[in-house]
């Protein structure tokens, strides 16, 4: 690549001037110069001053397989010399996307064997809320097209995926949300369950909620209940296990249907190909991206049930829906070899009977203890350490989130990627991590949390 020919600062600058990034505030991001990714290899990242990173994000809760396959590689060039592209429209079809559906439907919960492809997650939630809205009026209940979800809840950044999610400040910006969207507390124990209160109650009380907003609405009108199995961007929170059996219970009682939002979740991430086999529900849709293909090329798919591909099928007639990039050939190849790298090297199982114990006991043991942390939890390979200024009354610092952007930018100086959000730090690493990895990832997150700390209490 030729940016070898530009230094940093000039990188910098061409950067600061062109480019408009996700989620950013540009003035600030301008000012600092943006930290410059240049190359990676298994679980570590490089930037351009050579400094290796451990990246606890997998990038950004995707790259499942780590970095630097080149099998993915091959895989891409292969197909795109073969057939770089050709469309799904007009009764076309191209070899790579019909051999992904056939292993997706096999890996799937089994009454959900049918794929809708598209380019993103946030651009499979729109094809959900589409699809989810046309069965109901297929089905002659036009009415019934309310959407329940929750506060905090992370679905996306086209209009409906920020609709459907749950944070405030991006309804903010919105200039008016999708209609009939509405959204009801989240499962998060650590701050929302009453004093005494136990884990198994609060799931029960979390799951009530939804009930609620569907008698309020009157049954008639709730098309669909849209959940993260666990929260990824809000914060990794992990419900207690009596919440989703019950959500499933409730969405079934009133005939609302249950659509899972599995881009984070999905693909080994808890230990189960996804998250509904960890919580033993069935949903109706399961929206996928992310680890599909590890992050090497984007790609997003819905996995819909057999209750709504029946009648899409037999009376939807033509759907008006759909991308460009539906179904990607090259994206479809390297979703494909990926799947095969996570089978072969059983990396799914690994989560669930080895690292991802060891990853709970780790931070559980050496990483809960620290004066600066309220809790930590984790379910497979996802984990979150609350910050706290008082541990005993779980005081915060100020609120906002500063002092988790304090530790963030500690531990990345100390070679650790995470992330901060609100007051948790979040944790996603590559499912290729080994016991190793991850006693190499709690030394380096202490460090980050006691320099952290001398600095937060200095202030
Ligand atoms: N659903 C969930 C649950 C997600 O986490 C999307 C949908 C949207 O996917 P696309 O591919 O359209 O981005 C996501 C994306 C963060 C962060 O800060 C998380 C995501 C995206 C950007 C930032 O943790 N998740």
């Amino acid at each position: 690549m030729t940016y070898q020919n530009y230094s940093l600062k000039q990188l910098q600058a061409i950067d600061a001037a062109h480019h408009l990034h996700p989620f950013t505030d540009h003035k600030d991001l301008r000012a600092a110069g943006s930290r410059m990714i240049t190359r990676a290899e298994g679980p570590f990242i490089y930037d351009s001053e050579g400094n290796e990173i451990l990246d606890g994000m997998a990038g950004l809760w995707c790259v499942n397989i780590g970095y630097g396959r080149t099998e993915l590689a091959e895989a891409a060039y292969e197909q795109m010399k073969e057939l770089p592209y050709y469309n799904s429209f007009f009764r076309c079809s191209t070899p790579t996307p019909v051999l992904l559906s056939q292993k997706l439907a096999e890996i799937a919960p089994p009454s959900l064997g049918q794929v809708f492809y598209g380019s993103s997650g946030s651009e499979a939630n729109d094809t959900a809320v589409r699809l989810v809205r046309y069965f109901w009026q297929l089905e002659g209940k036009p009415e019934k097209n309310r959407i329940i979800s929750r506060n905090m809840a992370y679905h996306g950044s086209t209009i409906t995926g920020a609709s459907l999610g749950g944070m405030s400040g991006m309804h903010g910006q919105l200039g008016g949300a999708v209609p009939n969207i509405v959204h009801v507390m989240m499962p998060y124990a650590f701050e929302l369950a009453l004093p005494g209160e136990s884990d198994h109650a609060f799931g029960l009380r979390a799951a009530r909620a939804i009930e609620e907003a569907i008698l309020e609405a009157g049954p008639e009108n709730v098309a669909a209940f849209i959940g993260e199995p666990i929260q990824g961007a809000g914060g990794v929170k992990i419900p207690p296990a009596s919440y989703w059996p019950e959500v499933e219970r409730i969405c079934r009682k009133y005939d609302v249907l249950l659509m899972l939002d599995e881009v984070i979740t999905g693909y080994g991430r808890t230990g189960n190909w996804f998250a509904a086999q960890t919580f033993g529900i069935t949903p109706d849709t399961i929206t996928t991206a992310k680890a599909l293909t590890s992050g090497y090329q984007p790609l997003s798919a819905l996995l819909v049930g057999d209750r709504i591909a029946a009648t899409l099928v037999e009376k939807g007639g033509e759907f008006y829906h759909g991308y460009t990039y539906s179904g990607h050939p090259v994206a479809c190849a390297v979703a494909l070899k990926n799947l095969q790298i996570i089978e072969k090297e059983g990396l799914v199982e690994r989560v669930r009977d080895e690292t991802g114990p060891y990853f709970a006991k780790a931070l559980r043991e050496r990483i809960a203890p620290h004066p600066l942390v309220g809790e930590t939890r984790t379910i497979g390979l996802m984990g979150a350490i609350e910050i706290v200024k008082d541990k005993d009354t779980r005081e915060r610092f100020q609120p906002g989130g500063s002092a988790p952007v304090v530790i963030r930018d500690h531990c990345i100086a100390n070679g650790m990627m995470l992330r901060a959000t609100g007051d948790t730090m979040i944790m996603s690493p590559p499912l290729i991590w080994t016991r190793d990895t991850i006693d190499m990832a709690c030394e380096r997150i202490l460090k980050g949390l006691d320099l952290a700390e001398a600095e937060l209490r200095r202030k």
